[in-house]
């Protein structure tokens, strides 16, 4: 088989490529070693910048996300029993953010891929990049108990933290940066209304809590909790017990409870690899970068990169100049650092790290009195979190 661009990953980076490629008319497969319901059952991201819904709309899988998603102008700080808004709106000039799941943009963009006829291959064991150094890449993967081979001019490496990308590339061609937090979060999903209309980060002596939501019937929390927590250790109602003593008593009274259907631990991690090309392979997303989810930043630092690599990737084909795909490392990483310092900032300001004792508290909460009262620190706060321009 042969195709212009092999694909790896058919998460949101991979598929939002591959959506843009062949809405551009340039051939491209998608491999992934697990099935589609094993990649629509993974509950992550839910707030979307407005560079990532304009990517969607581009690729022609933005009507259900226009429909049911739900445009945010605000979130609220809570801190020392109160709520402090921060108005997105307001502090940046009209931009606002928009809360819809990665899993229903991932659905999206998979229905928009099986109507167009573009090939995707799921449950591909052992995809292995080869000879991305030279002029002829290609890779193998494994089907069946078949060995298969796609030949192509450009292997795109969208395959997660986990993938074999990044593996495939020589120690001494990459250099690593890595922060990980001494703590997780605990998120839980129920059908119940959201206990505020805007999203809500708690700073608490207790940890960190999030409220957030997937629809005006589906709320997603989260608290932070030690990394060696067991989730069996977690009933829904020791759950719904933590969360009430970190939020303010309004919402800790306004708070509906109802039985969990997904409960999951995840660690919290910076980590970012240079550079993100090497010859004919890209690294796009979390096969490059990891952010803590305390900014809401992994599912759009995936789709900026993916905004820079098809860029250049258009460029390639249409105009034979390489001048956008040499300019890719470059461009995705000098947005990616200031994420990655903006997540790495909202996370240690908001959560209880195990120095973080009575001065460590009373320094985080005058830094949120600061930002609350402050125009210009709420102004940096609010442009980050809608997002830097491309
Ligand atoms: P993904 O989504 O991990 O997809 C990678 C795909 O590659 C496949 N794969 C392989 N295929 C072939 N061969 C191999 N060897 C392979 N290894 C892996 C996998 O099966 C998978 O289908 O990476 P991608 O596309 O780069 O997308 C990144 C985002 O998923 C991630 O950054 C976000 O989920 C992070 N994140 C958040 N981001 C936001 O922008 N806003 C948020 O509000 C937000 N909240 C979160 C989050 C991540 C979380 N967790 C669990 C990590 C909240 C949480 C709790
Ligand atoms: C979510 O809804 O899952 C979510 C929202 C905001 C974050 C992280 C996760 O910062």
């Amino acid at each position: 088989m042969r195709t212009k661009v092999a694909i790896i990953g058919s998460g949101p980076s991979g598929l939002l490529l591959g959506q843009l490629l062949t809405e551009a008319g340039i051939d491209n497969v998608i491999l992934d070693r697990a099935g589609k319901d094993y990649i629509l059952g993974r509950v992550r991201a839910g707030v979307l910048e407005e560079g990532t819904v304009g990517l969607m709309d581009q690729a022609k899988s933005g009507a259900r996300m226009h429909a049911e998603g739900l445009p945010h102008d605000g979130f609220s700080l809570a801190f020392d029993g109160r709520d402090h808004r921060i108005d997105l709106h307001g502090l940046t000039g009209g931009k606002r953010v928009m809360v819809y799941g990665q899993t229903e943009l991932t659905r999206d963009l998979m229905e928009h891929r099986e109507a167009s006829g573009a090939a995707t291959i799921y449950d591909a064991a052992n995809v292995t990049p080869h000879d991305f150094d030279g002029e002829t890449p290609y890779l193998t993967y494994e089907k069946d108990g078949i060995t298969h081979r796609i030949d192509c001019d450009f292997i795109a490496g969208c395959d997660g933290f986990h993938g074999a990308s990044r593996k495939a590339v020589p120690a001494s061609a990459i250099r690593t940066f890595e922060k990980v937090y001494p703590f997780g979060w605990l998120g839980i999903l129920a059908d119940v209304a959201p206990v505020s209309h805007e999203l809500i980060y708690a700073n608490h002596p207790r940890g960190f809590a999030l409220c957030s939501m997937r629809s005006e019937s589906r709320s997603r929390y989260y608290i932070q909790c030690p990394l060696d927590e067991k989730i069996e250790d977690w009933s829904d109602e020791r759950f719904w017990d933590e969360l009430r003593r970190r939020l303010p008593a309004h919402h800790a009274e306004a708070l509906q409870t109802a039985p969990s259907f997904e409960k999951s631990i995840a660690p919290l991690r910076s980590f970012v690899a240079e550079p993100m090309r090497f010859g004919r392979l890209f690294l796009v997303g979390d096969a490059a970068h990891i952010v803590p989810p305390t900014g809401a930043k992994g599912l759009n630092l995936a789709a900026s990169d993916v905004h820079y690599l098809f860029s250049g990737l258009a460029e390639y084909y249409g105009e034979r100049s390489s001048a956008g795909i040499d300019a890719y490392s470059g461009r995705a990483l000098s947005r990616v650092w200031k994420a990655v310092r903006f997540s790495w900032w909202m996370t240690t300001m908001l959560h209880r790290f195990p120095d973080t004792g009575d001065f460590g508290q009373k320094i985080q909460e005058a830094e949120l009195d600061y930002l609350t009262h402050s125009t210009a620190a709420a102004t940096a706060l609010a442009e980050n979190y809608v997002g830097l321009p491309y």
